[in-house]
């Protein structure tokens, strides 16, 4: 009889172990629920972020708008350019529609690895940067006559 107590009493505390782990197993499952739902209630605090970013959108706009763009119509014909001479300020972007009233000519700004062919009637739009102060010649590339050789400009950039 004793043995069967014994026994008995062995069996009742391996179910109580049982299930004091089994109790203790599920209580950490629902910790980490809890602990999810927590994490949601963060995401709501990255609206207010949002503000900050919008600022930062407007600084870097604002920062675009000091970079003015300097527009230049230039004329070739034989055996010049109209205006000779372009004037602009370093960080300028600039943008240059040059149209040939006459035969074809070309357009080589060495300095900002710019050629093109310019046909006549045609305007051709130039975009670059003036990135670098200095004093940069350009010329006409295609060969267009007797005074071809003489056909040069001026690049200024202040
Ligand atoms: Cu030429």
């Amino acid at each position: 009889m004793k043995r069967l107590f014994s026994i008995i009493s062995l069996l009742i505390i391996l179910v109580l172990v049982i299930g004091v782990v089994g109790c203790s197993q599920e209580k950490i499952p629902t910790t980490q629920p809890t602990s999810q739902v927590r994490e949601p209630v963060k995401v709501t605090s990255p609206e207010p972020a949002d503000e900050p970013t919008k600022k930062t959108i407007v600084k870097e706009t604002a920062n675009t708008a000091v970079s003015s763009v300097k527009e230049f119509n230039v004329v070739a014909t034989q055996w010049k350019f109209d205006p000779g001479t372009i004037k602009v300020k370093q960080g300028d972007k600039v943008k240059l529609m040059i149209k040939s009233e006459d035969v074809p000519h070309g357009f080589r700004l060495a300095d900002f690895d710019i050629s093109e062919r310019l046909n006549p009637g045609e305007t051709v739009n130039v975009e670059f940067t003036a990135d670098k102060k200095g004093t940069f010649n350009f010329f006409c590339s295609v060969p267009c006559g007797a005074g071809h050789g003489t056909m040069k400009g001026q690049l200024v950039v202040e």
